[in-house]
């Protein structure tokens, strides 16, 4: 697999601002970090960090995030949004909806969303989004937010044990998919929703239209482990935040956990 083409990328790039600022790493730790860096050196809005391979790829939780060099994006997107932090998982639902759109404008594949930062072919994981928060006392200071989409990803070149739970968009579309082209998509649909965004527009009705994951029965793990229940996912609110109805009626609002779609659905939601 060849190293990314930054030049094909800035002549493909049909945006004003978003992706204009271009830190392009062959190899870093994590895109997320080095873009958290740059916001303490007033990089613009819309910069972008991108990166062939990381050594500390992270996901939410302490988790990591796997990539073979040269074959996938990993990038992570610099913001200073006119939100408060509790909108701030608006950017989240921007740069997913732009991700999925790309997929589709490129490949003609329908990526799904899934609550609360995944990508979906098929069902299964071809994305995943980190979202991290810069706060100046109590207001935002700005937002990164880190993508890691597979595209020319073979299910092969990932530990066995995470192979049945990862897809790529060359894995669905059964031939290899241009980073360039996907990127340049992705850098005009985030500006163009971000720019909504800015204008007063939520992209909260658009992301809940796209979510897999409303209307179904759910195991629902909270983030800290605390708590964990089965129920019907509801809705999702401004915030981002899903709401679980149990089965005995009660509802649960949860802002950051891990959903796992449950084959049986009880008929038990009243
Ligand atoms: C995520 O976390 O899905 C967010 C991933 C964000 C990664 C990007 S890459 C660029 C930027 N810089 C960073 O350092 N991070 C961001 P989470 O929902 O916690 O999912 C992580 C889990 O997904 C792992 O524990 C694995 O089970 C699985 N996983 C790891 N690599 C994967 C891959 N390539 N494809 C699918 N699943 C993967």
């Amino acid at each position: 697999m060849e190293p990314l083409d930054i030049r094909q990328v800035e002549a493909l790039l049909t945006t004003a601002y978003v992706g204009r600022s271009l830190a392009y790493h062959p190899l870093t730790d994590s895109t997320n970090r080095v873009a958290k860096e740059l916001a303490g050196h007033g990089a613009p809005d819309g910069t972008l960090v991108i990166a062939d391979a990381q050594s500390a790829g992270r996901g939410r939780l302490g988790r990591q995030w796997l990539s073979p060099p040269n074959t996938n994006l990993l990038m992570s997107l610099l913001f200073y949004p006119p939100l408060r932090p509790d909108q701030a998982q608006r950017m989240t639902m921007v740069c997913a909806l732009a991700a999925a759109d790309s997929v589709a404008q490129v490949t003609g594949l329908a990526p799904q969303l899934k609550w609360p930062n995944d990508l979906l072919l098929g069902g299964i994981k071809v994305g995943g989004i980190l979202t991290e928060l810069g706060l100046r006392g109590s207001e935002l200071a700005y937002t990164v937010v880190g993508i890691g989409l597979n595209v020319n990803l073979a299910r092969e070149q990932l530990p066995e044990e995470l192979r049945p739970l990862a897809t790529s968009v060359a894995q669905e579309l059964g031939r290899p998919v241009s980073r360039e082209a996907l990127l340049a998509a992705f850098l005009q649909g985030v500006e163009v929703r971000y720019d909504r965004l800015k204008a007063g527009e939520s992209p909260m009705q658009e992301w809940a239209a796209r979510l897999a994951t409303l209307g179904q029965w759910v195991q629902v793990n909270e983030a800290q482990g605390a708590w964990q229940a089965e129920g019907l996912a509801e809705s999702v609110d401004e915030d981002g935040a899903l709401w679980l109805r149990l089965a005995d009626g009660e509802r649960r609002r949860i802002l950051a956990g891990d959903v796992t779609l449950r084959k049986s659905q009880p008929n038990a939601t009243k």
